[in-house]
């Protein structure tokens, strides 16, 4: 046994030394290191690692979910550059559900159909304006400071867009583009009204951008950096209109919120306003800057704002200079070591804790000092950090287990460690016999995001931990150069963390939580009458307007309502399929080959898509989802004539 830099057990020297040349490079501050990739290059590492990967176990057999049974937990995931998100089970690691958001999806016709696409969003020719996205966080409604299971959001890095999930099916039904913003990354929803105390579930979103841009971004400044600006944006959780936005100095990372719902927090990696990475780490301190969400409200119906560009949306200045009166201000800048990464909010409702990336360290925020800070009782704002212990290389994400536990990700040691957040409060006050770190286990490898069951809620139950790795290496059969990523669960119901079991994650989710079964209430079908458009028995057929075509279709297995239908060259077609079908899971599918549509209809709903019939011929109209025993036979066949 040998100890690292932070003193902690190292159980495997071989392994340590594939990510040795990583760790080392951390140690000095400096960066190529957090790639990460010293260590996936190495072909080495592959035999050394496997005994490693024995000695951490995976023999938690108990937790198997056998053939038939039910998971306890969804687990709702980002999918990173894919633009979805996809639901899991858990403990089981089974996916269960992809959600078409920010990507087209033919699967379902996402992207395809005119419904998706008006939620999307269309250019006037009436193409999808986007149809790429880089989803990172995904955070549900609350009620009484857990989940009510109605609805979860997560953000398009990407294109600076938040889409909103609806709880009951598991599909996106709006998506809002937040104007001047770049880099959109953290997302927290509030846990209960931040000015009306009597509303305790959720109503605001809020969503920190990570990169600067010029303010408006249509030209100006572009060679004059110290005039870029990053904003802090909230969207009416019900209508999704962005309410208002924070210009705040530097920039902004992840998103948390108070069980209170007073306040918003983001923690800050750049500070100096750098557009190189190696001005991004000049500072010796970054931040987590605190949102006053009734102050600004409040500022702003005292009319205290200004409007970028086309925006309409108030934006309220959140920078130091304007908020140097504690009394008065709108923001306050808590010093955290430099370039943090997370900031994860303690489910007792007492702490922000920022992990320190960059520093091998956690900053944990008191946040009654930022209420002390706000109330001009404290002057200055670091002294809100009441604890920072030495977790070890590379801290990124933490969760908590509700029993006064923090866990923590160190993608450089690529380990989790247990940690006590009462121990290192006294730590930090001098007691030096704290028993801070309880127990580290290591994960294959390098984690990123780490997050416990229901740990983001009042009701953390600490019995699950997952890792999510951005590395796996050895851990499944090769497929070329890129591998599929692992995601770790591991048991905290214990003293000692235990590996229950990896299971693959396709490149490349983020962040996710992990929501008790109970707390979700799907349905079984739709309803015919939440579709303006359905199409019914007597209103099935084909019209004709000019040179539109509106062909109304239902589909009852095994048939659609029409055999076939006719519509000339040139002809601007729409199809509105409605699903007669009442049993669940009775879903069919409508491809039309060469013309590039592709959708399902569930039961009892109706979609539609639209389409310049250009290629005169036959065209046979199938059923796409396997429906009945006569699903390959369910047809119609359209004639395009030329
Ligand atoms: Cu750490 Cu986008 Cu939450 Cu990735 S972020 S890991
Ligand atoms: Cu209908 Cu297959
Ligand atoms: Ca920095």
């Amino acid at each position: 046994m040998k100890n690292n830099e932070s003193g902690m057990e190292i159980r495997d020297p071989s392994r340590r030394k594939i990510l040795g040349g990583a760790a080392a490079l951390a140690g000095t501050g400096l960066t190529l290191s957090l790639t990460g990739c010293g260590a996936a290059s190495d072909g080495k590492g592959a035999a050394a690692t496997s005994t490693a990967a024995k000695a951490a176990g995976g023999s938690a057999g108990h937790f198997e979910v056998p053939p038939g049974k039910l998971d306890d937990y969804y687990i709702l995931s980002s999918g990173g550059h894919s633009g979805e998100v996809r639901i899991l089970g858990c403990p089981s690691g089974r996916t269960i559900k992809r959600i078409p958001v920010f990507n087209i999806d033919p699967m379902v016709g996402w992207g395809i159909t005119n419904e998706s696409k008006a939620i999307m969003g269309t250019r006037p020719d009436g193409q999808l304006k986007y149809w790429t996205g880089d989803t990172h966080h995904v955070h549900g409604s609350y009620t009484d400071g857990t989940y009510d299971g109605k609805r979860f959001w997560v953000n398009d890095k990407l294109h600076g867009r938040v889409a909103r999930i609806r709880g009951d099916t598991f599909e996106v039904d709006r998506i809002t583009e937040l104007p001047n913003v770049q880099g959109h990354h953290g997302i927290f929803t509030d846990k209960r009204d931040p000015v009306d105390s009597s509303i305790n579930h959720t109503t605001r979103v809020f969503a920190g951008a990570e990169f600067h841009i010029p303010l408006p971004n249509d030209g100006r400044d572009m060679d004059k950096p110290e005039a870029y600006g990053c904003l802090f944006s909230c969207l009416d959780a019900e209508t999704m209109d962005v309410r208002w936005q924070c210009r705040v100095d530097g920039n902004m990372d992840l998103v948390a919120t108070s069980y209170d719902g007073k306040y918003a927090a983001s923690n800050q990696y750049n500070v100096e306003g750098g557009i190189h990475y190696e001005d991004m780490m000049s500072a010796e301190h970054d931040a987590c800057v605190f949102f006053d969400v009734a102050r600004i409200e409040a500022a702003i119906k005292a009319g205290k704002f200004i409007t970028i560009g086309d925006s309409k949306v108030p934006v309220v200045d959140g920078r130091r200079a304007a908020n140097a009166d504690p009394a008065t201000a709108l923001t306050c800048y808590v010093p955290v070591p430099k370039n943090p990464h997370g900031v994860n909010a303690s489910p007792d409702g007492k702490y922000f804790v920022c992990s320190g990336k960059l520093s091998p360290t956690c900053s944990v925020i008191d946040l009654s000092l930022v209420e002390k800070w706000f109330a001009g009782e404290i002057k200055n704002a670091r002294d809100a950090v009441v604890a920072e212990p030495n977790l070890g290389l590379g801290p990124l994400h933490t969760g908590f287990d509700g029993r006064g536990n923090a866990y923590t990700t160190l993608f450089l040691d690529s380990k989790i460690v247990k940690w006590n957040v009462d121990a290192a409060i006294k730590q930090f006050k001098g007691d030096k016999n704290a028993k801070v770190v309880l127990d580290s286990i290591d994960v294959h490898y390098q984690p990123g995001h780490g997050f416990t069951s229901m740990g983001e809620t009042k009701n953390a139950d600490g019995k699950f931990f997952n890792s999510g790795n951005k590395f796996s290496k050895d851990r499944f059969l090769p497929v070329g150069p890129l591998h599929v990523e692992t995601e770790q669960l591991i048991d905290i119901s214990g003293d000692k963390m235990v590996l229950v079991h990896d299971h693959t994650a396709y490149p490349e989710p983020h962040d996710a939580i992990i929501v008790a079964a109970d707390a979700i209430k799907t349905r079984q079908i739709y309803s015919l009458d939440e579709f303006p458009n359905a199409v019914s028995a007597q209103t099935a057929g084909i019209e004709r307007n000019g040179n539109k075509v509106h062909v109304r279709l239902t589909s009852q297995a095994p048939a659609y309502s029409l055999r076939e239908f006719s519509v000339k060259k040139g002809d601007i077609v729409t199809i509105t399929l409605t699903n007669l079908d009442k049993v669940e899971d009775l879903t069919h599918g409508f491809g039309i080959p060469k013309y590039n549509i592709n959708f399902i209809v569930n039961p009892q709903e109706t979609k539609s898509v639209t389409f310049v019939a250009d290629k005169p011929g036959v065209y046979w109209c199938y059923c796409t989802h396997f429906c009945h025993a006569l699903h390959l036979e369910m047809r119609t066949r359209m004639v395009v004539e030329g």
